[in-house]
């Protein structure tokens, strides 16, 4: 049997042994899993002397600051820089084929496409799908799947899927940490990987300005008691204002969610072209499960896991009513 009972698991590790020259992409603006599965098994086919071009479907294919330590990461290519005749296509991290972003189109003409992702309700739009919803990261799944192929981890490889790893689960603290996970962890450690020094890179290692904006964040949060909902946002302006990058900002929503006054939280960012990104966390309340804030991510054609989803609105107003829509009907507590 496969790990995980994946049916496509041994057909997935046959194909990549087989393929010569592979592209590998992530979903659109990385986070530390996608970006950690994508160097990872990257720097790892190389080592068993295939050529890869890792990269992303948006602008650009570099990494956001606090993932620039990455091995591996001076060797991403942009993505119309990926050559015609490549032999197979691997996706990670990614729910559905859109989240390839610009690099969707070459994927979905690959045949064998393997898509390699964690989400619940993936559409499996791969030629052969390895998703596993309960596991912590994809960089867990592609652990266990280089080993079938026959990779020799080293610190490099290790520290990539390490970064994953400690992303995905918020630093082991997460319900998707099993013993598996924390065994996985310990494995990569004896790589080498300095966990400390990522963890100084990835969670304290934002510029100055960043507290600035992150007071803007915490002075406008909203707590509505009834729903335990809180939320804030952030504007275009803030992040002019304040100097920090758009690709800074993930980790502001750990700050909202941070109070035991709501088990739902959410941070409303705007984009370029005015819409906001709505990202929502749920955790369990004091006499309740907590809410799928997946299920309502899905419903405004969004994705992501049960507790951490994240859709496009059009403003902040409609993005709260959206929500609150689903907090009513929530089971007395
Ligand atoms: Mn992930």
């Amino acid at each position: 049997m496969s790990r995980y009972d994946i049916a496509d698991w041994d057909a997935t590790v046959d194909t990549i042994k087989n393929a010569q020259r592979i592209a590998i992409a992530c979903h659109v603006n990385p986070d530390g899993d996608a970006l950690g599965s994508l160097l990872g098994t990257s720097l790892a086919l190389r080592s068993l002397g295939k050529t890869t071009y890792p990269t992303w479907g948006s602008e650009p294919v570099v990494p956001p600051p606090s993932l620039m330590f990455m091995p591996g990461a001076d060797s991403l290519v942009p993505s119309p820089a990926i050559p015609d005749d490549i032999d197979l296509v691997v996706a990670l991290d990614c729910g559905a084929a859109h989240r390839l972003g610009t690099v969707e189109k070459l994927a979905l003409a690959s045949d064998p496409l393997i898509n390699i992702d964690h989400h619940p309700g993936n559409d499996e739009f791969g030629t052969l799908n390895v998703v596993v919803d309960f596991a912590s990261s994809t960089a867990e799944i592609v652990a266990f799947l280089l080993k079938d192929v026959g990779v020799e981890l080293d610190h490099d490889i290790a520290t990539c899927l390490y970064t994953g790893v400690v992303t995905d689960t918020g630093r082991f603290q997460y319900g998707n940490s099993s013993p598996e996970t924390l065994r996985l962890a310990a494995d990569l450690l004896s790589y080498g990987v300095q966990a400390p020094q990522i963890a100084l890179e990835v969670f304290e290692s934002a510029p100055f300005t960043y507290l600035k904006l992150l007071g803007r964040v915490l002075e406008r949060a909203s707590l509505l008691e009834e729903q335990r909902f809180v939320y804030s946002w952030i504007t275009r302006k803030d992040l002019k204002e304040t100097g920090v990058g758009a690709d800074e900002t993930d980790l502001l929503i750990d700050a909202v969610r941070a109070t035991r006054d709501a088990d739902v939280a959410a941070i409303f960012k705007e984009q370029k072209d005015g819409n906001y990104r709505v990202s929502l966390r749920s955790k369990s309340g004091p006499d309740s499960p907590p809410v799928s804030v997946g299920e309502i991510a899905r419903a405004y054609g969004g994705g992501g896991h049960e507790l951490a989803a994240g859709y496009t609105a059009p403003d902040v107003e409609s993005a709260v009513k959206g929500i609150l829509k689903h907090l009513v009907d929530r089971p007395e507590s």
